[in-house]
């Protein structure tokens, strides 16, 4: 059984979920709240997903904070950490889970849409990862921080130069992060999951060949749902995870380990 990481021994942990209304980050909400931690759920709009995944985390007794920013900007995003810290007193895990992929042919990629994936993939983690490190080594650290990347960080994709890049980027954000906090007991890794059906890629996924493609590249044999992410998120949030940093998970139902 694992305990989640909290600063305050015996008080229940505080989790910020970037991009948690929907998809894998309103999955990861959920699987904090229902391993017993306050849940702060960061999103752009309100939403029939937010109002959803507010309604589940509260319906799991878990005390439950909407948390409203774009992660690209910095005012914004500084407003958010603030906003959780006088909500919930402190913050001890942040998962780094917002994103976007517009699937775009390399040769047909407008400069704007490279720099919005950059803002909000990698800058984006960027300025929360060093928002909310900045509060944890103030108030005495100790600290999780744990990133959806992805496993298009570790191999190219069509219609998505951006996406791999920025998330390449992020690996190595994680990892630099994990150095520089070490001293302060804050531990930085990453999830990299496969595919997941979500709203990110769901009209993609609508080509029966290219799903057939993926599913045949899955030695497990179907793409991940939300659920198939989260275990490894708590894991990382966890006390027994102190040892671990800087590390790159991969959940991908085998994907990465063939090359069918
Ligand atoms: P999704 O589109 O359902 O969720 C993305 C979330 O990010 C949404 O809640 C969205 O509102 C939020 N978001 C987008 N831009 C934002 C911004 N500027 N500020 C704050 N929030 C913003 O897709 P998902 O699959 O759940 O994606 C979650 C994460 O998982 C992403 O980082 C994605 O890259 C990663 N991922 C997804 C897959 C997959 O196959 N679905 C695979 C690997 C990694
Ligand atoms: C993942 C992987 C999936 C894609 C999503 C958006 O990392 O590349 O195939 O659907 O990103």
């Amino acid at each position: 059984m694992l305990t989640l990481f909290s600063s305050v021994k015996g008080d229940p942990p505080v989790a910020l979920v970037t991009g948690g209304s929907r998809g894998i980050g309103a999955g990861i909400a959920c699987g904090f709240a229902s391993a017993g931690a306050r849940v702060a759920v960061n999103f752009t709009q309100p939403s029939e997903g937010l109002r959803e995944t507010m309604r589940r985390i509260r319906e799991s007794g878990a005390e439950a904070m909407e948390a409203q920013a774009d992660v690209a900007d910095s005012a914004q995003v500084n407003a958010m950490v603030e906003g959780v810290i006088r909500g919930f007193g402190r913050i001890d895990t942040v998962v780094l889970n917002a994103g976007i992929c517009p699937f775009m042919d390399f040769l047909e990629m407008p400069e704007d849409l490279w720099d919005r994936v950059m803002d909000v993939n990698l800058k984006g983690s960027f300025l929360v990862g060093q928002a909310v490190a900045r509060h944890m080594v103030q108030r005495g650290g100790g600290g999780r921080v744990v990133a959806v990347g992805s496993i298009s960080s570790l191999v190219g994709g069509t219609k998505q130069a951006h996406y791999c890049s920025s998330k390449a980027g992020q690996n190595l954000l994680i990892k630099s992060m994990a150095l520089s906090l070490a001293p302060y007991g804050i531990t930085c890794n990453s999830v990299l999951p496969g595919t997941v059906e979500t709203d990110i890629n769901r009209e993609a996924l609508k080509d029966e060949t290219l799903r057939a493609r993926l599913v045949a590249g899955t030695p497990v044999g179907r793409l991940g749902c939300p659920q198939d992410i989260v275990g490894a998120v708590l894991y990382l949030a966890s006390e027994e995870a102190a040892w671990t940093t800087g590390s790159l998970v991969v959940v991908d139902g085998g994907a990465t380990s063939t090359l069918q």
